[in-house]
């Protein structure tokens, strides 16, 4: 999908319109007062109540029941923050009225839908970008910076590596009826970071387990990834590991090449190994006056996350989670579905 026909000089901010005012879109509007270029002229939500208190809490002139107010044409882009199912339609409705879009991760509950998504806006030449935030948090900036230089030289193998017990539940109570849950919901992140530092994947052997009672999916999944580069990954994921204190938001894990190593530790801490010796390092996340404790890391990567939107929007390149690049995120997901539940290792190109 070529942008270059979208590049537009920057007179004003680009006016948005935010769609979702539930658990995590508050860290959106607070990222978004902080994001140059743009601006939210209005809200919407089902519960149009609900877009009212958002609007005024953020002071935002205008709110909506629905998001059919894109017909209006006020708007320059649309940050879809809904749960999964929704998606398709809102991405749809966007793409009719040619508004750009930032959409919430999962992008879709299956590769189908990805596909069928990616299809309609390519057609249309709508720009769409998924908001994965992951890897915009600084710690896995400096882990790229750090491959780059080739310190540790050729990529053998990494793990990536989410594991708590937080109760995910009260926030975000849809999580325990959905059936594709944990791969969709943190898995995903992860899949995302593995195709970010270690390079695309082409086969997935994954194990699903249901550890808290009644939920409709899975609450844990251990997967592993052959990459295209030869290298070897796992990730694995949890809702249900007890650790005191508990290590969330954390991602940990290590990462092994040729010529030395990276230990991702707790407290943001990365241990590299090289040339005989070993050499700390803490990359801490930025806090602002509106992020707390535990949840700055992934607070801190919003705003990145919709920098690196808008900038790319204004400059006509290619996001770096668009719409497009992410079916190759969704396909591995899918992979360790299919591999659950068939017991093989199943390859991207069979999907
Ligand atoms: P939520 O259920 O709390 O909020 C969603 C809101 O969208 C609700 O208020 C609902 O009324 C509204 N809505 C649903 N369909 C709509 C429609 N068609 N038009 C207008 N409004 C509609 O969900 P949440 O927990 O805020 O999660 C939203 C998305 O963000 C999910 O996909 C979730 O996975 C993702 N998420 C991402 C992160 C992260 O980026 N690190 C963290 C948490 C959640
Ligand atoms: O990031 C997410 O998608 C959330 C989490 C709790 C991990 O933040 O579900």
């Amino acid at each position: 999908m070529t942008k270059s026909d979208v590049a537009r000089p920057q007179i004003r901010p680009l006016k948005g319109l935010l769609v979702g005012c539930g658990f995590f879109a508050r860290n959106h509007l607070h990222a978004w007062s902080e994001t140059k270029g743009a601006e939210i002229a209005a809200v919407c939500d089902l519960d149009v109540e609900r877009a009212g208190r958002y609007a005024e809490e953020f002071s935002i002139p205008q709110w909506h029941g629905t998001a059919e107010v894109l017909a209006s044409g006020a708007f320059d882009f649309v940050d879809i923050c809904t749960t999964m199912e929704t998606h398709e339609a809102l991405v749809a409705l966007a793409v009719r009225h040619r508004v750009p879009v930032i959409v919430q991760k999962p992008f879709a509950p299956d590769i189908d839908t990805c596909r069928r998504i990616v299809a309609n806006a390519k057609a249309a030449g709508v720009p769409v970008m998924v908001h994965e935030n992951f890897r915009f948090q600084k710690i896995f900036r400096r882990i790229r910076e750090i491959l780059d230089s080739g310190e540790i030289g050729e990529l053998t193998f990494g793990r990536l590596s989410w594991r708590n017990a937080i109760d995910v539940y009260s926030n975000q109570p849809y999580l325990l009826k959905t059936e594709r849950f944990m791969i969709m919901d943190v898995g995903i992140h992860m899949l995302d970071l593995a195709r970010f530092l270690f390079g695309d994947a082409n086969a997935v052997s994954c194990l699903r387990q249901s550890v808290k009672e009644g939920l409709a999916g899975e609450d844990a999944a251990t997967i592993l990834l052959r990459h295209d580069n030869a290298a070897t990954s796992i990730v694995d994921v949890s809702y249900a590991s007890h650790r005191f204190p508990n290590p969330f938001p954390q991602t940990l894990g290590e990462i092994e090449g040729r010529l030395g190593s990276i230990q991702i530790l707790e407290g943001e801490t990365l241990l590299v190994h090289s040339e005989g010796r070993q050499r700390r390092e803490t990359i801490e996340a930025d806090g602002r006056n509106w992020t707390s404790d535990p949840w700055t890391q992934i607070q801190d990567s919003v705003p990145r996350t919709q920098q690196h939107f808008i900038d790319t929007l204004l400059s006509g390149g290619a996001f770096e989670t668009s719409a497009e690049d992410s079916l190759q995120t969704y396909a591995l997901a899918e992979a360790a579905y299919r591999s659950a539940e068939s017991g093989r290792l199943v390859t991207t190109a069979e999907l």
